[in-house]
This record gives C-alpha cells, sequence and structure tokens, in this order.
C-alpha cells in the first residue's frame, strides 16, 4: 500500500509578541522536526485578520514572527518559510472547505467561543471559517503531521472530518483520476486524496499557562504582560517575571501525581522541564521538597540561558527587513508551486473547466 510522503506544516499568527508558550508548544517542535523531515512553516498572517481586522504593525509582526523561527534554528533553505498572503491558493482552498464543513461542525469550536465572548453576532465570519482556512493550510500541501500546542487539537481534529468528507464526497471522482493515494483508516484501506493530518502534541509543556494563573492558557492577548515571557523579553524582564509568577506555599513534591491541584506549580515544572529537555519526573528528582525560594531562581537561569540567544539573534534580523522579506519571497514562490500542484488536482476532481 502506498502512503503519503510524510510532511510537516505549522504556522503561527502574527498578532502579537511571541512568548514562552508559542516557543515550546510550537517552534522549538518545529526545529527539532526539520532534522529528519521536509518542513514548511507559515507565518498565518491572513488568520491574524479574524480578530481583529486593523494591524498597525502588520508587516513588523510577519518580520517578527519570521525572526523568531529563524533565531530559534530553522532553516529556510532546505526547508520552507513563507507568509500565508503571499500563496493564495491557501485561501482558494478554504473557500472549498467552507462547502466541506458542516455549520454544526464549526458550532463545537472552542476557540470561537472563547474569541468570541458573549458579543458573539458582532464576531467576523472570519473568526468562525478560522479552521477552514487551517485545514487549508495544511491540506493544500497534503501535509502529514502537524507540530502545535494543546489548544490546536480540535482543530485538527476538525481538519481530519474535512479531509475524511472530502475524501467521501469526490470519491467516485478520485479514483478515476488516479489522484488519490491509498491509506489506512482505522482498519479499511481508503483511496484518499487528502490525508489524515496527524497532530504532534506531546512533551512535558503542550499548553504552558500564563503565570499569573494556571488554569488559564499564556497567551499572546492577556492584557498581564505579566502573565507570559515574551521572546524579546530581556533578562531582566524574564527574572522578574518568573520571580513574580504565582505558586502556592507547599514545597515542590518528590513525584509528578503530587502537582495535582497544584496548577501553578504543575506550570513552572513544565516550564522547566520543556526548557531543559527533560520530563516532569527528572525535573522533579532533583528539586522535590524544595521550595520555590530555590526552584524560581534556577528556573530564571535557565530560561535566560536558552531564551537569550534567539532573542539577540531576533534583534539582529529585525535591524535588516529586507533580507527577512526575500527569505519570505523565495519561500512563498517554492510553496506557491506546491500549492497550485494540489488546487489543480482538486480543480479536476471537482470537475471546475480550467
Ligand atoms: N500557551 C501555549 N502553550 C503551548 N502552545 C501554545 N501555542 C499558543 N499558545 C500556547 C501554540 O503556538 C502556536 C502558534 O499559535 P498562534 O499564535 O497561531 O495562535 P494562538 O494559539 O491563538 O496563540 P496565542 O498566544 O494564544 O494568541 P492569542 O492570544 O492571539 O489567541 C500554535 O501551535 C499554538 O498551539
Amino acid at each position: 500500500m502506498t502512503e503519503f510522503k510524510p510532511l510537516v506544516f505549522s504556522g503561527v499568527q502574527p498578532t502579537g509578541n511571541l512568548h514562552l508558550g508559542n516557543y515550546l508548544g510550537a517552534i522549538r517542535k518545529f526545529v527539532a522536526l526539520q532534522e529528519n523531515n521536509d518542513c514548511i512553516y507559515c507565518v498565518v498572517d491572513m488568520h491574524a485578520l479574524t480578530a481583529q481586522l486593523v494591524h498597525e504593525d502588520m508587516a513588523t509582526q510577519i518580520r517578527s514572527i519570521t525572526a523568531a523561527f529563524l533565531a530559534a534554528g530553522i532553516d529556510p533553505e532546505k526547508h520552507i518559510v513563507f507568509n500565508q498572503s503571499q500563496v493564495p491558493q491557501h485561501a482558494e482552498l478554504a473557500w472549498i472547505f467552507n462547502c466541506v464543513a458542516r455549520i454544526g461542525w464549526m458550532n463545537r469550536m472552542t476557540q470561537f467561543k472563547d474569541k468570541a465572548g458573549k458579543d458573539r453576532e458582532q464576531a467576523s465570519l472570519g473568526l468562525y471559517a478560522y479552521p477552514s482556512l487551517m485545514a487549508a493550510d495544511i491540506l493544500v500541501y497534503r501535509a502529514t503531521h502537524v507540530p502545535v500546542g494543546d489548544d490546536q487539537k480540535q482543530h485538527l481534529e476538525l481538519a481530519r472530518d474535512i479531509a475524511m468528507k472530502f475524501n467521501m464526497d469526490f470519491h467516485d471522482k478520485i479514483v478515476p483520476t488516479g489522484l488519490g493515494i491509498d491509506i489506512k483508516v482505522g482498519e479499511e484501506p481508503v483511496h484518499a486524496y487528502f490525508p489524515m493530518v496527524e497532530p504532534l502534541i506531546d512533551g512535558p509543556a503542550p499548553r504552558v499557562m500564563s503565570l499569573k494563573d494556571g488554569t488559564k492558557k499564556m497567551s499572546k492577548s492577556d492584557p498581564s504582560d505579566l502573565s507570559r515571557i515574551n521572546l524579546m523579553d530581556d533578562q531582566d524582564a524574564i527574572a522578574k517575571k518568573i520571580r513574580k509568577a504565582k505558586t502556592d506555599p507547599d514545597a515542590l513534591p518528590s513525584e509528578v501525581d503530587g502537582l495535582k491541584g497544584r496548577p501553578e506549580a504543575d506550570n513552572l515544572v513544565g516550564i522547566f522541564a520543556a526548557l531543559a529537555d527533560k520530563s516532569k519526573a527528572e525535573v522533579l528528582s532533583e528539586f522535590g521538597g524544595q521550595q520555590f525560594s530555590v526552584f524560581k531562581p534556577a528556573l530564571i537561569d535557565l530560561a535566560i540561558e536558552v531564551l537569550a540567544p534567539i532573542t539577540t539573534e531576533m534583534r539582529r534580523l529585525m535591524e535588516d527587513p529586507g533580507h527577512i522579506d526575500a527569505v519570505l519571497r523565495d519561500g512563498s514562490a517554492r510553496a506557491r508551486v506546491r500549492a497550485e500542484k494540489t488546487m489543480n488536482e482538486v480543480r479536476d476532481i471537482i470537475g471546475f473547466v480550467r
């Protein structure tokens, strides 16, 4: 049985300062995956319009995310780094997926409920359709693996549902054109045009939580800057934010089970583990029984050690916007070739005349 060639795709929105959650949940995994995979990493600028239409500094934000990708160690020559709006095929496939996805599916998306808040009538249609564009971002390359934070799990399940419905609805068109590939869905071999994407959400900090509230996701849009560590924060800011991070009065436990019901402690141990490339159990074997007055300084040193070189390199790259734009133009040109191949096949499957 043939299978889809493994291909990694992921994206980050240019909606504000990148934070430690974006780094540990996404960008750090992007870097590791490029060793053994063909990878496409995208600054998803069209997604940035969904929650807020007008951005005074959109171009700078796009360059800043690109700088973070490069500073973290992504190789734009071996892989593809680009911004979504330069590849219009994403929007074209998203329209087709809008016609595949069912309103009932979209109504279940918790991110829409969270971001739209109480006044849903005033949310943009784009915010509602966001997961359909996200499915198109991935499937326009027929990508198979998507490294993301835990918050994106539901959207990836939707991408699978969209792929499956397209494959089933157009089955009679896919088979004679020979464009599909045999995949296994459960025990059944199915001739499919789009793969069933696999989320890659592992690691000790799949959802980094706010430093002020261990039950809330660390997020760019949190009004309190003390809730997150930004990738552009200097060493003093990192130290101050970790020192001020909410904790409880108890010492750290020696076993992972002891973190249950202690969201802030769990979060800081998870962050330490992810930054040190260790498991939470390993971190607790070192710090179990210690107070936060001992653990926090160690976390500050580690966070600075890991983040400072990235921050310095991001600042250096941001001084040469022409270079960043050239990287994005080159990546976009290469992405367009791949995306257009898929779109031609999709147009043929649907029966559009071309
Ligand atoms: N707190 C987090 N922990 C782990 N991973 C996270 N990601 C985001 N927050 C966390 C992951 O980062 C990638 C890029 O996210 P994004 O910027 O495209 O969108 P987002 O999830 O909406 O990010 P934010 O920071 O929460 O932005 P706002 O405040 O604008 O909503 C994704 O892989 C995401 O999982």
